[in-house]
Formats: structure tokens, C-alpha cells, sequence
């Protein structure tokens, strides 16, 4: 009897937390998507983060003024790096998106912006 009403409730708790996660995944990456596309320059960083502050210093140096979203700083900020992971496969901070398109971390802005791919990216917009 005790292990019927112990399936039961498990059961229960199931069907109520799983929806409730999917949501709340759905909603970090709803918005992890639209910070990548409704920005030209979208840096995920950590407030805290030297490469963060590098890639930051990058920008300022090229005159451009990324959207920064610190993880750190928010309530979700671990989800949507798992999100991230899933969408580029990297954990890591900071991770730079120009018209959409993914560059990398701090090392990949560098390269891209002594290859001169940086500057075709922006250019596009
Ligand atoms: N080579 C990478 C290094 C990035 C890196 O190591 N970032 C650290 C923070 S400073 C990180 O993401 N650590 C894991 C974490 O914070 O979850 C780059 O140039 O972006």
C-alpha cells in the first residue's frame, strides 16, 4: 500500500516539475535566441571574467558597443549557459556573436580581428 502511494506521489511530482522545467528551458533559450539575432554584437561574459574584459576592450578600442549579458549577475545565468552549450558546444565565457553569426571566446575575437574577419561581419549591418 505505502509503495503504491509512493509511486503515486512520485508520479504526481513528475508530470508537475518536468512541464514546469521544459517551460523555463524553452524561455532561457527564447531569449539566448533573440539577444544572438536582435543584436549586432551580442557578448554572454561574466562581470568578473578577465577574457570577458578583454573581448570588452576589444570592442571599446573598435569604437563598438556589444550587448552584454552577465551570467553572473542574473538569476538564470547557469542556464543559459547550458543553453549555450547546447547551441556551440563551449562553456566558456565570453562567448561573442556578430549579426548572428558565432565567433568564439576572447582569443577567437582577437584572431578574427587581425584576419580583418571581424570588421566583414560588421560591415554586413
Ligand atoms: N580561451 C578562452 C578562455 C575563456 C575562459 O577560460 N573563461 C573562464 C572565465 S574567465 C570560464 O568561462 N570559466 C568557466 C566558467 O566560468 O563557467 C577565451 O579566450 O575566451
Amino acid at each position: 500500500m505505502r509503495s503504491i502511494a509512493v509511486t503515486f506521489t512520485f508520479a504526481i511530482l513528475l508530470f508537475w516539475v518536468e512541464p514546469l522545467q521544459i517551460h523555463a528551458n524553452n524561455s532561457v533559450s527564447a531569449f539566448v535566441q533573440n539577444v544572438i539575432y536582435s543584436n549586432r554584437i551580442a557578448l554572454f561574459s561574466k562581470s568578473y571574467c578577465p577574457y570577458c574584459l578583454r573581448a570588452k576592450r576589444m570592442f571599446a578600442e573598435l569604437n563598438e558597443q556589444p550587448f552584454v549579458v552577465e551570467l553572473d549577475l542574473r538569476d538564470d545565468g547557469y542556464q543559459i549557459q547550458g543553453v549555450l552549450l547546447d547551441l556551440i558546444g563551449r562553456r566558456t565565457v565570453p562567448q561573442i556573436f556578430v549579426n548572428g553569426k558565432h565567433i568564439g571566446g576572447s582569443d577567437d575575437l582577437s584572431a578574427a580581428i587581425q584576419s580583418g574577419e571581424l570588421q566583414k561581419l560588421l560591415s554586413a549591418s
